[in-house]
C-alpha cells in the first residue's frame, strides 16, 4: 500500500469540550496519532510489500511477528477509526438496528453499557475495549492490549474506546471509570457505529 497519512480530525479540536477538551485532542491526534503514522512508515520501507490495504498490513505485520510495524499499523488502524467514534453531542439514542442487535445479544443496553465499560477498566495497561461482529452477527465485548485489536482476533469492530492514559489523563486524570462512562453517554457516534454494523463482517483475505 502508499504511505499511512493522519487523517484530519473529524470535528474541531474543541468539539467535544468538555467530555474530552482541545488540549487532549491536540496532544492524542497531532502527536501519539500522528507518531504512529511517521514511525510506520519508516518501517514499511525497509519491508516487502506487506499488503495492499491498512487491514492487510495489520494482519501480515501480525502474523509475521513484525512487532515494530504491527504496533504502529494497527494504532493507526484503531485511531482512524477512534476519531469517528466520536462527535460532540454524542451518546444519546442508538439507530433501531444497532439497537436491537445489542438487545438481542446483551439482554439491554444498560447491560451492554456495563460490560463494555468494565472491558475498558479492567483492561490491565494499555489498550482498547471494543463491541466487536463475529462471523455468524452475533455482537460481543473484547479487550485488547497495546496495538492489538479485533482485526487479529477475526473479528468485525463496531465501536472502540481507546483506554491508553494519553486518552484521558489530562481530563480525568487516572479515573479511568469517568472517562469511559462519559464516552459511551455523551461521546459515542452511534451513526458510525450503525455504518460498520451496515457493512457487517468484514472479509480478511490475508
Ligand atoms: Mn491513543
Amino acid at each position: 500500500m502508499a504511505a499511512f497519512d493522519l487523517p484530519a480530525l473529524p470535528y474541531a479540536y474543541d468539539a467535544l469540550d468538555p467530555y474530552m477538551s482541545a488540549e487532549t485532542l491536540e496532544y492524542h491526534h497531532d502527536k501519539h496519532h500522528n507518531a504512529y503514522v511517521t514511525k510506520g512508515n519508516e518501517l514499511l520501507e525497509g519491508l516487502p510489500h506487506m499488503g495492499d490495504t491498512l487491514e492487510e498490513v495489520v494482519i501480515n505485520a501480525h502474523k509475521q511477528n513484525q512487532t515494530g510495524l504491527f504496533n504502529n499499523a494497527g494504532q493507526h488502524w484503531n485511531h482512524r477509526h477512534f476519531w469517528n467514534w466520536m462527535k460532540p453531542n454524542g451518546g444519546g439514542n442508538r439507530p433501531g438496528a444497532v439497537e436491537t442487535a445489542i438487545n438481542e445479544s446483551f439482554g439491554s443496553f444498560d447491560a451492554f453499557r456495563g460490560k463494555f465499560i468494565e472491558a475498558g477498566v479492567t483492561q490491565f495497561g494499555s489498550g482498547w475495549a471494543w463491541l466487536v461482529m463475529n462471523a455468524d452477527g452475533k455482537l460481543e465485548i473484547l479487550k485488547t492490549a497495546n496495538a492489538d485489536n479485533p482485526l487479529t482476533h477475526g473479528k468485525t469492530a463496531l465501536l472502540g474506546c481507546d483506554v491508553w492514559e494519553h486518552s484521558y489523563y489530562i481530563d480525568y486524570r487516572n479515573a479511568r471509570p469517568k472517562y469511559l462512562e462519559a464516552f459511551v453517554d455523551n461521546l459515542v457516534n452511534w451513526d458510525y457505529v450503525l455504518e460498520l454494523f451496515e457493512k457487517g463482517p468484514i472479509e480478511l483475505a490475508a
